[in-house]
């Protein structure tokens, strides 16, 4: 079991998954450090590099539609969504927010395919780079935790 100051991750076997990571372009330099570290908690919960399948797309609101397409065929055990909204000057931040949440919920739910939220909602620059930073403490390496944890309790053998 490992320990941080807000979660307890239990040491799942993550072997023979498969995952999904959709990852949004937006913010790039925050999201490619989210995606490595979500790699990263994959590979030390023992997914294999090549049981481990990765797609951009443009930014976060895309997110669902591509989960979605991930989780109908079946064959991934998790799919993670990955994509940093920044608070700027307008509503868009509050209509992107609201949808990409629900659309993932929906995911996971109508799919059954465990659908691990991996969206930042910051209201600054530095809250995104605090949550993303190049150690475990990005906010990644707990979904990709997450993602087998919840892969494991969905029935993966
Ligand atoms: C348009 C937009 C804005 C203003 N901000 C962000 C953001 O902070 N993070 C993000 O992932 N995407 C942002 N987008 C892009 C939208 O998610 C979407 O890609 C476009 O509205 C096109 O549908």
């Amino acid at each position: 079991m490992s320990v941080d100051k807000h979660v307890v991750f239990n040491n799942i076997d993550g072997r023979g998954m498969k995952i999904a990571i959709v990852v949004a372009n937006w913010n790039i330099e925050i999201t490619e450090s989210l995606e490595k570290w979500c790699v990263r908690g994959l590979l030390d919960s023992g997914v294999e590099r090549n049981d481990i399948v990765v797609e951009h797309v443009p930014g976060s609101y895309e997110i669902p539609l591509s989960a979605m397409q991930f989780a109908k065929t079946k064959k991934y055990d998790a799919v993670v969504a990955i994509g940093c909204l920044v608070k700027g000057g307008t509503m868009h931040f509050e209509y992107i927010a609201e949808a990409v949440t629900q659309g993932i919920m929906r995911v996971g739910l109508d799919t059954g395919v465990p659908t691990i939220f991996g969206i930042l909602t910051c209201l600054n620059q530095e809250q995104a780079e605090a949550r993303s930073q190049d150690n475990e403490k990005n906010s990644g390496y707990g979904w990709g935790k997450s993602a087998v944890e919840m892969a494991h309790s969905m029935g993966h053998k």
